[in-house]
Parts: C-alpha cells; sequence; structure tokens
C-alpha cells in the first residue's frame, strides 16, 4: 500500500492516515476510524495530564484499589475517565471494559449503540508514574458477537485473532500512537506545537532477533527449570547463544516499544506464585501480540500463539514472551511448544 510522503512540508496526521487506509477497505463504514480518532484524542488529553502530573498535585495514590486490588494513582482514575468519555458517544459502541473497573462498563441509554467494543489499560506501568518513567496506555478493538442490542461480556471473550485494530501511547521522551488494523502497524508521533500526531513511523518491521532482554528476574527463584534455561539462554550463558541486553523499564509499554523498535523480547513468565503471571490477556497481551505480528514478530504463553487464547474471564491473565520472532522461536523451543508461532 503506498504511504503518503514523509517530507516534512507533507506531513501526514493520524487522522488522514486513517482515512487513506479505510479507503484501502471497499466494505469500511467509517465507525472504526471514528473509533480511533476518539482514542487519539484521548490519547493527546492523557498525554497532556501525564505532562504536567509533576506540577498538578495530581501525583501519588488516589487512596483506593482497583478491582486489581493495585492501590489507584491519580492519574490511573483520569485516564480512566478520559478514555470512557471520549469513547462512550460516538454511537460506534455497545460496551467498554477496562483495567481498572471489575464489570464491563455499559453506554448510557442517551447514547446510541454500535457494533464494536473497546477494552483497554488507561494508564499502563502506573506505578512508574510518580518517578517519571514513561507510562501507557494500551488498547483493543473487537466486534461484537452477541446478539443483544447492548454489550455483553461474551463480546470482549474472543480469541486475540479476532481483534479488528490495537494500539498503544507512549507517554516516554515524545509522546507516540501505534496502531494496527491488520494493515501493517504504524507509528505517530505528537507534535505539541500543532497538537496533532504526525506519521513517524509508517510499517514498523521489528527485527528477526533482538539485542535486548526484558525481564523481571527477581522471579528467578520461582521460575520452572525450562524457563531458567530460556533466560540462561539468552543470556548467552547456555547453548551458545549471543548474550542480549538485559533492559527492563517495569512499563510493558515502555518495554515492548524499545523491542519493537530495536528488536529484543520482553518475557513475564509464570512463577510459582503467580502460575499465569502477571500480564492481563485482553488489554496488555493481546493488543501488543497483534501489533508485533503486524511488524513480523511472534508472541506466546509458551505453550501457544498468545492471539489463539480462548478468553474465559475479563481480566485473566497470561504468561506473556513477545519480540522479535527468532528470539520468540527460541521459548517456544525450550519451553516445549509445538505449536505455530503465527
Ligand atoms: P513487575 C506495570 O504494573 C505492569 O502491569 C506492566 O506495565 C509491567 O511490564 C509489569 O507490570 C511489571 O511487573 O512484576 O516486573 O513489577
Amino acid at each position: 500500500m503506498p504511504v503518503a510522503s514523509q517530507s516534512p512540508t507533507k506531513a501526514v496526521t493520524i487522522e488522514r492516515f486513517i482515512v487513506e487506509q479505510e479507503r484501502l477497505l471497499p466494505h469500511a463504514t467509517g465507525d472504526l476510524s471514528d473509533i480511533l480518532y476518539d482514542i487519539a484524542l484521548a490519547a493527546k488529553m492523557i498525554s497532556s495530564k501525564v505532562r504536567r502530573a509533576g506540577l498538578s498535585d495530581i501525583l501519588g495514590a488516589a487512596g483506593n484499589e482497583n478491582v486489581q486490588g493495585e492501590m489507584q494513582q491519580k492519574l490511573d482514575v483520569i485516564a480512566n475517565e478520559i478514555m470512557v468519555q471520549a469513547l462512550e458517544a460516538g454511537g460506534r459502541l455497545c460496551a467498554m471494559a477496562s483495567e481498572e473497573e471489575a464489570e464491563i462498563i455499559p453506554i448510557p441509554p442517551s447514547f446510541r449503540t454500535g457494533k464494536y467494543v473497546v477494552v483497554f489499560d488507561p494508564l499502563d506501568g502506573s506505578s512508574n508514574i510518580d518517578v517519571n518513567v514513561p507510562v501507557g496506555t494500551i488498547f483493543s478493538v473487537l466486534a461484537k458477537r452477541q446478539s443483544a442490542p447492548h454489550g455483553e461480556l461474551g463480546d470482549f471473550l474472543q480469541p486475540g485473532h479476532q481483534q479488528v485494530a490495537a494500539g498503544y501511547v507512549i507517554y516516554g521522551s515524545s509522546t507516540m500512537l501505534v496502531y494496527t488494523t491488520g494493515q501493517g502497524a504504524h507509528g505517530f508521533t505528537l507534535d505539541p506545537s500543532i497538537g496533532e500526531f504526525l506519521l513517524s513511523h509508517p510499517h514498523i518491521r521489528t527485527p528477526s532477533a533482538g539485542k535486548f532482554l526484558s525481564v523481571n528476574d527477581s522471579y528467578e527463584a520461582l521460575w520452572s527449570e525450562p524457563v531458567k534455561s530460556l533466560m540462561r539462554r539468552y543470556r548467552g550463558l547456555e547453548g551458545g547463544h549471543k548474550a542480549k541486553n538485559v533492559r527492563y523499564v517495569g512499563s510493558l509499554v515502555a518495554d515492548f516499544h524499545r523491542n519493537l523498535l530495536a528488536g529484543g523480547v520482553f518475557c513475564y513468565p509464570p512463577n510459582a506464585k503467580s502460575p499465569k503471571g502477571k500480564l492481563r490477556l485482553l488489554y496488555e497481551g493481546n493488543p501488543m501480540a497483534f501489533i508485533v505480528e503486524q511488524a513480523g514478530g511472534a508472541a506466546i504463553d509458551g505453550e501457544r500463539r498468545l492471539l489463539s487464547i480462548e478468553p474465559t474471564e475479563l481480566h485473566q491473565r497470561a504468561p506473556l514472551y513477545i519480540g522479535s520472532r527468532d528470539d520468540v522461536a527460541l521459548a517456544a523451543e525450550v519451553l516445549g511448544m509445538t505449536g505455530a508461532l503465527a
């Protein structure tokens, strides 16, 4: 697909890019495009809050716990409200779901409903907020599957390969939005001087083998022997593999984004205390897996392709090995996975 020119005089806004992509799909109605516009607006609003967090006395915990039992940060609550308000009125959704809310979020009766659902983590890595480490927003869009007019839990419990769009925003040294609709993975950088996301990384391709390993090895004593062996191989201590540089921010979006662009593998293995690991499937693993596969990478849970998992719960967790294809293939081999990577 021809990608609009990258010359500075022909800056391509995310809105224009979305329209160009929509034109490639004859059956497209524009509903998905409208959802992506709304998410881009929410991203600008959250970015503005995050950029001023240290100045607006909104740092620190909100004083209550979320459904995950984690102390909610004030920005978690604000980001969640921004996402809900940006999406509920557009008439494109029949429901939403959020890491911050135990149950699905219905569309208020005053608004029309549509044929999609969106599930999101409004501010992933929020424990890093007070120390100015990059955080992010992650989202996944699915087509409604149940027949009822309003969204139901079943509309969300679909395997990740059913996603129609997925993306993330990283609030880092710059604010970037990366998304896919299945036509490649594309990155946009926010120019705060004009308030526009401009195409900066068209058709992202992740290196087949990466130089980075992202894992929290404080859990090493709790890992299985195959996982321990895999990490020794990534570190060049076993099997004659080239040692990778360990880079672990503790913020999925930051670790994933660096590895996506530079090549590498992010691992959150199961451990004796958390047999499914920590990361949530629907709004952390699946959206990242859709993006990485579109960029030529892979994502597994150690037993199967991540996007093939049939979810049974909204907030279910899944182990995650995601990034450069050859690095994930090594994980599949060492962990004894038999199915295809993708
Ligand atoms: P740990 C942040 O809380 C998060 O959900 C992800 O963004 C991050 O990758 C992970 O947890 C870090 O978890 O156990 O290494 O602190």
